[in-house]
């Protein structure tokens, strides 16, 4: 009946007649309809949240509108797509920023007003979707919301965890871990393909085929498990384009093992069939670690598997010939991550597909880029073969065979240098037998990408060394970026608005250079004064929510003074806190000289300059350091915050539970950012990218991307303070030999003799970073820290200079857009182009 429907529907609506009107009262119709057929409550009577569930109801069916042209347009342009493989994203909230990007949160605001709702209170009934760890999940989703404004043809693949990054609960100062089962209350913004689903196949026995010189065989797997997909649409901001990301679940198969059934223990074999659904069960909360678990194994080939057959049916629906496969394909490795999809499109090709291996070779060999994120040895994943070879046996052959021709090749070209072909080799025979994962990954893709200029750097001088001696062509760097949609248009509405004002258009949501326009205003007294204000209100915003969750009264007044990320070692919160210890004690000083002198030195007490300083992230559960890290904060907080010497001059608060929509409401609210990890640590960083966008001024390192936004504005518009990338080895060896500053020895001391209390459980904190074992050089970067940070309070009392220096920050930001970030990908990595959906 598809072309008698056709005439049908095409008689009904005319073609525009057909969209959903966005006019406030076609909006009011739509969400009370919602409201009584989708939440099923009655149009009279609906809370916040049943509200927010028919208004998000609404803007999906817009959203699926938009979709469904995008798809048909893509399909019958036929361009060459990419196709982003992520095990990562951390999308946060859905609402504001679609309403956004689709260009109708004032129509919406305006509806919701006249049914008596606000539309910010309902934006806040919505939960975030956490299906990622830190910096890498969100640049993720960063880059989709990118790829949709850009109008490529994009999609991204990953999996749909049940229960998402952990919640962070703090009890006594303690960091206690809570599931995420975000699912809980239904969600709006996924569409549930039942028809689109695929086997996945695991475990089993690989038998010969004598067929195309013996290398293609048949594997015949030992359990299957069928995954579902969920697509979440990501609309693109002035564009009808809206791409998609696709998320797999686990679900039992439909192939019944009816040999478990006729056993006759029918609850027992329908119980065992449901296990299939832990696989896409959890997210697992390390990042930057790799363990070797099965289950991380089942989930990395469970998504590679099934993205790989709807790319390959979609490519089959028009094409016919695999040698087009890369004229039409592009895929994109976030990480090493989804590196098994090299293995599998081989198998693919040659066992299904029946093509001869060097064929197949060579399709791989144009098809897969590949990102790196990260400089730390820990964070490149190694499979132990036994694992593997029990789960996929058919891949591991085929990952050894492409070694074996890997290195016959390496051989004739750089001779029988033993060291570093066993160094080069994909596979490691080390104590545990296993494959690096990062050797395939870049043996078998056009280009490996770096997340910054230093990074490419230290991947080509020290990490990945050999590989770039041999293939230097190869070797790429994209500076990461992030959405200025969310980062500034959703987040910081007011700076927004004031932006456009100044800068006469809006154009800067697509076209972010043109930020830069700022520059000749920042002097203007007009703009100061309106920029301080916006400032004043995020700060105000942050205030109450400081309060509401801790009973913590801050100044709006006071500098506020910010670290938000995951708790990690390199990322030295505990060079920030034991800063902390030491302006503490300063003003403890001061205040004991006001008092034995009788307002001789008050004048010291009111140099001071008032600070609130926050700090938020969680830590891998199984991160011990990390963990006493995070309970220091809470001890010498509790300390701070009660000593009635210090009153509002210093406040240190806790943030529990930092996640997207917590940034979202603390990064506007900064006046001071930290980035302080130990230079050559920080593979690029992005959160410094959101601060800089905001208007605050950052406090940091040369590390990462920070060396490039130091290009932009100027080392004169930041606090930079540290030892140099290049300087880090010589200091680690120096290491215990090397002169370390009192204070740091004194604050460090406070800590050990029970200032704070917990004097056995802080033991092995402190000595991580004295008695030579200071690997990542705290007592070294000390001194030059504090300065740094008197050089910010300086700063800071000239609110004239401070506010011309933040205006610099926003102005300088455009380069660290994601749209800047995926342009280069499209042109450079992935070889594709723009895709425009009509009207
Ligand atoms: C990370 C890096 O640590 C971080 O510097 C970078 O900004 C991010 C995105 O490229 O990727 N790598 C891992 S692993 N987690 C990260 O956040």
């Amino acid at each position: 009946g598809g072309g008698e429907t056709r005439v049908r529907v095409e008689r009904m609506f005319g073609l525009m007649d057909r969209f959903l009107k966005s006019d406030p009262s076609s909006l009011q119709k739509d969400i009370l309809d919602h409201v009584e057929y989708t939440v099923a409550r009655s149009r009279f009577s609906f809370d916040d949240f049943e509200a927010y569930q028919a208004l998000a109801h609404s803007v999906r069916d817009r959203l699926i509108e938009r979709w469904h042209d995008t798809q048909i347009h893509f399909k019958k342009k036929d361009p060459k797509r990419i196709y982003f493989l992520s095990l990562e994203f951390l999308m946060g909230r859905s609402l504001s920023n679609s309403v956004i990007n689709l260009g109708i949160r004032d129509q919406y605001a305006d509806a919701l007003k006249e049914l008596g709702f606000e539309f910010e209170v309902l934006a806040e009934q919505e939960g975030d979707a956490a299906l990622g760890n830190g910096g890498l999940a969100r640049l993720s989703a960063c880059q989709m919301d990118s790829l949709a404004t850009m109008d490529y043809p994009a999609w991204g693949y990953g999996l749909r965890y049940q229960y998402g990054l952990f919640r962070q609960v703090i009890l006594d100062g303690y960091q206690h871990e809570q599931p995420d089962y975000w699912l809980n209350f239904g969600n709006p913004w996924e569409i549930e393909r039942v028809h689109v689903t695929y086997p996945v196949k695991f475990y089993g026995t690989v038998e010969d085929e004598n067929f195309n010189g013996g290398k293609r065989k048949v594997w015949l797997p030992g359990e299957m498990v069928e995954a579902v997909a969920y697509d979440n649409p990501i609309p693109g901001h002035g564009t009808r384009n809206t791409i998609t990301l696709r998320l797999w679940a686990a679900k039992p198969s439909d192939q019944i093992d009816m040999e478990s059934y006729n056993t006759g223990d029918y609850i027992n074999a329908v119980v065992n069939r449901q296990r299939a659904e832990t696989i896409s069960s959890v997210l697992y909360p390390d990042d930057r670690s790799y363990q070797g678990k099965e289950l991380r194994l089942k989930q990395q080939y469970f998504f590679v598997s099934a993205s790989l057959q709807d790319i390959i049916r979609r490519f089959k629906d028009s094409h016919s010939n695999f040698d087009d496969f890369p004229e039409k394909v592009a895929l994109q490795l976030n990480d090493t991550h989804p590196s098994l999809a090299i293995a599998e499109v081989m198998r693919v090709l040659v066992d299904e597909e029946h093509l001869e291996w060097n064929r197949a070779w060579g399709i791989v060999c144009k098809i897969f880029s590949f990102t790196t994120h990260t400089v730390l040895p820990e964070g490149l994943e190694k499979v132990p073969v036994d694992l593997l070879e029990s789960l996929l046996p058919r891949h591991l052959q085929i990952i050894y065979d492409i070694n074996f021709d890997y290195i016959e090749e390496l051989k004739k070209k750089i001779g029988l240098d033993y060291d570093r072909l066993s160094r080069m080799s994909i596979v490691e025979d080390g104590a545990v037998k296993s494959i690096r994962m990062a050797n395939l990954a870049i043996v078998c893709s056009h280009t490996v990408n770096g997340v910054s200029r230093v990074h490419s750097e230290l991947l080509k001088t020290r990490v990945f060394k050999d590989f770039y001696e041999l293939w230097p062509h190869k070797f790429d760097y994209k500076t990461n970026g992030v959405t200025q949609r969310r980062w500034i248009v959703v987040s910081n509405p007011s700076l927004s608005a004031l932006i456009s004002k100044w800068l006469g258009t809006e154009a800067w949501i697509r076209d972010v250079d043109l930020l830069a326009g700022l520059q000749e205003q920042a002097a203007n007294v007009d703009l100061h004064e309106e920029w301080r204000m916006v400032r004043k209100v995020n700060k105000m915003r942050l205030a109450e929510y400081i309060e509401a969750m801790s009973g913590i009264k801050v100044s709006v007044s006071a500098m506020f003074d910010v670290q938000i990320k995951r708790i990690h070692e390199y990322k030295r919160q505990l060079l920030n806190i034991l800063g902390i210890i030491h302006r503490y004690d300063c003003i403890k000083v001061a205040y004991a000289i006001l008092i034995l002198f009788q307002n001789m030195e008050k004048s010291d007490r009111t140099k001071v300059v008032p600070r609130v300083c926050i700090i938020g992230g969680k830590a891998a559960p199984g991160y011990e350091i990390a963990k006493k890290i995070i309970k220091l904060c809470n001890a010498v907080a509790e300390k701070i915050n009660n000593d009635p010497d210090v009153g509002d001059l210093l406040k240190l608060v806790f943030i529990p539970d930092y996640n997207v929509s917590v940034a979202e409401l603390v990064i506007p609210g900064a006046d001071l950012s930290q980035h302080i990890s130990t230079a050559g640590h920080e593979a690029s960083g992005t959160g410094n990218m959101k601060f800089l966008m905001n208007g605050c001024l950052l406090l940091a390192t040369e590390d990462g991307s920070t060396v490039e936004i130091i290009e932009e504005i100027g080392e004169d518009n930041m606090f930079l303070f540290g030892a140099k990338m290049h300087e880090v080895p010589a200091l680690r060896v120096k290491g215990p030999t090397l002169k370390v500053p009192l204070q740091f020895a004194s604050v460090v001391r406070m800590v050990r003799d029970g200032y704070f209390g917990f004097q056995d459980y802080f033991e092995s904190l402190c000595d991580k970073v004295e008695g030579g074992n200071d690997f990542y050089l705290l007592g070294y970067d000390f001194q030059s820290y504090l300065e740094a940070q008197a050089a910010a309070d300086k700063a800071f009392v000239d609110q004239e200079k401070w506010t011309r220096m933040s205006i610099l920050s926003t102005a300088g930001s455009g380069r660290f857009s994601s749209d800047r970030t995926i342009e280069e990908y499209a042109e450079k990595t992935w070889g594709i182009e723009p895709c425009k959906c009509p009207f």
